[in-house]
């Protein structure tokens, strides 16, 4: 899919009293404002036009816009995030995307987070995780199976979300966690398995023919290297404090 628009929300000054499990250090708010500028440039310099939201400071994690949509070439789905504390987040980006597409929502008691959704083409790997349940995964399944498309759930196991772990590089290749490159939903895929100590550059972007990665990951780097495509490295330090990264922080379509 050739990507046009990317849908991202600034970070709030209290971004840091967003949900994580990071032992990484206190996240700074300058820094993040730098991180966050230097994102939106990149992808405009992909050719992509940015939407900018303002941040929403009753939601500090709402900058990861990924997680409250799925958007496929025909269809963008509202979805009912499984951390209670983000519910509501949908409500302002929903209206952005119904400029776009026809919108339609995942229905309690399903959740579903867009982080755990992973498009390869027409096909969809659905993470089953503490924020996706099977009840969000099958009926974000139906409504991807009613505009042509088809979907395996994923178990997730480890990290926050499939994505954490999963990302698509081109054609026919995924970036993949050790724990995830033996796993028979992936058996069909070209695999580059990450370095143990690398782990956390499993989430990168593949935009427009271009791989975002985050910075300060050689090994990953040299690895992806062999694609032959351009790499853009940026720093996301202080979004992978609150258990985010390159994926989360726009909707791409
Ligand atoms: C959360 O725990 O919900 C946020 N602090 C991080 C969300 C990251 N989103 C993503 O991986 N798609």
């Amino acid at each position: 899919m050739h990507f046009k628009i990317a849908i991202t929300r600034k970070p709030g000054e209290n971004f840091a009293q967003g949900i994580t499990t990071s032992i990484l250090g206190s996240p700074d708010y300058e820094a993040m404002a730098v991180q966050y500028a230097a994102y939106v440039e990149t992808l405009e310099s992909l050719g992509l036009e940015v939407i900018v939201l303002d941040a929403e400071p009753a939601y500090p994690d709402a900058y990861f816009v990924e997680d409250v949509a799925v958007v496929t070439p025909d269809i963008a789905i509202i979805t009912n995030p499984g951390a209670e504390a983000r519910r509501g987040e949908e409500d302002t980006v929903e209206p952005i995307l119904a400029r776009y597409r026809e919108t339609v929502r995942i229905q309690p008691p399903g959740t579903v987070e867009g982080g755990d959704v992973l498009m390869v083409g027409s096909h969809y790997f659905i993470g089953l995780s503490d924020r996706t349940n099977r009840e969000g995964a099958e009926q974000l399944g139906r409504i991807l199976e009613a505009h042509g498309n088809t979907w395996t759930p994923v178990p997730v196991e480890a990290g926050l979300h499939l994505k954490s772990s999963v990302s698509t590089v081109g054609k026919n290749t995924l970036l993949v966690t050790n724990g995830f490159a033996s796993r028979s939903e992936f058996r069909d895929y070209d695999k580059i398995i990450l370095d143990e100590a690398e782990e956390y550059a499993g989430n990168i972007l593949s935009i427009n023919d271009h791989l975002i990665m985050p910075l300060g990951f050689p090994d990953t780097k040299t690895k992806l290297e062999a694609l032959g495509l351009p790499i853009i490295e940026l720093d996301v330090s202080e979004a992978c404090k609150m258990d985010g990264g390159l994926t989360c922080m726009s909707l791409r379509f």
